[in-house]
């Protein structure tokens, strides 16, 4: 085919209007593992987190870790089969050609899974066994809150701040860098707050601090406290 004027002209337009289009869009790739909706519409959480920071985060980051441990494990039928948190808990058996990716990724995916189910509005107050273990284990929700905030702002980079859960019910504050999680340990994630800048640059930009403090106001207690019951029950999968 011979290429005139008119041929160019539309293969620019064409290029255009892809690179136009939302990452997302582009990068959709069909796999085992798929972004779960958000149970909420994007402004419920504000002024606490805008709404164009929870639809890049979701629709956007989470999307991207999503598509990306779906085409590292394309070729690796036994590792796609695996449910994702024993990829995380079996890193160490991962092709070495994928773990890398797949650390970050199944990482990545599990650590926002649970971080948009721990956040919610009318999400209540810490009750029952969850508030006792906090007491017992974290001295007291006030105490709680001030070690996870002190624990988030230190630390350096890009990373989270959770509690992990043990199967008795014992709770632990933890940091990890990147997209790492006590999964990978084995252990159960209760809940944790994302301290990457994308979670909340838009309205804190360098205010790390005051998105640490203003996170409590969506927190979904309620949700917590069957994620202890089923971290107790050795039902909770991320
Ligand atoms: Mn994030």
């Amino acid at each position: 085919m011979a290429l005139n004027r008119r041929t160019l002209l539309a293969a620019a337009a064409t290029i255009a209007a892809t690179a136009g289009l939302p990452r997302f869009a582009r990068a959709q790739a069909t796999g085992p593992f798929t972004l779960p909706p958000l149970p909420y519409a994007t402004n419920v959480f504000e002024p606490n987190i805008d709404a164009k920071t929870m639809e890049i985060h979701h629709d956007r980051h989470h999307q991207a870790y999503v598509t990306n441990l779906n085409n590292a494990v394309k070729d690796y039928p036994n590792v796609a089969a695996m449910p994702l948190q024993e990829i995380l808990a079996k890193l160490n058996e991962m092709p070495e050609a994928i773990r890398t990716t797949v650390r970050n990724n199944a990482g990545g995916h599990a650590n926002h899974s649970m971080f948009w189910e721990v956040m919610g509005p009318n999400g209540g107050e810490p009750e029952g066994e969850l508030f006792a273990a906090i007491t017992r284990d974290l001295g007291g929700v006030d105490t709680l809150k001030s070690r996870f905030n002190d624990a988030g702002l230190k630390v350096f980079g890009s990373g989270w701040v959770m509690v992990s859960v043990t199967p008795d019910g014992k709770l632990t504050l933890e940091t990890r860098p990147n997209q790492d999680t006590p999964i990978m340990e084995g252990k159960r994630v209760l809940f944790g707050n994302d301290v990457w800048e994308h979670a909340y640059y838009l309205t804190y930009q360098n205010r790390r601090a005051d998105y640490l403090k203003a996170w409590w106001n969506v927190v979904n207690w309620n949700k917590i406290g069957e994620r202890y019951a089923a971290a107790k029950a050795g039902t909770l999968a991320i």
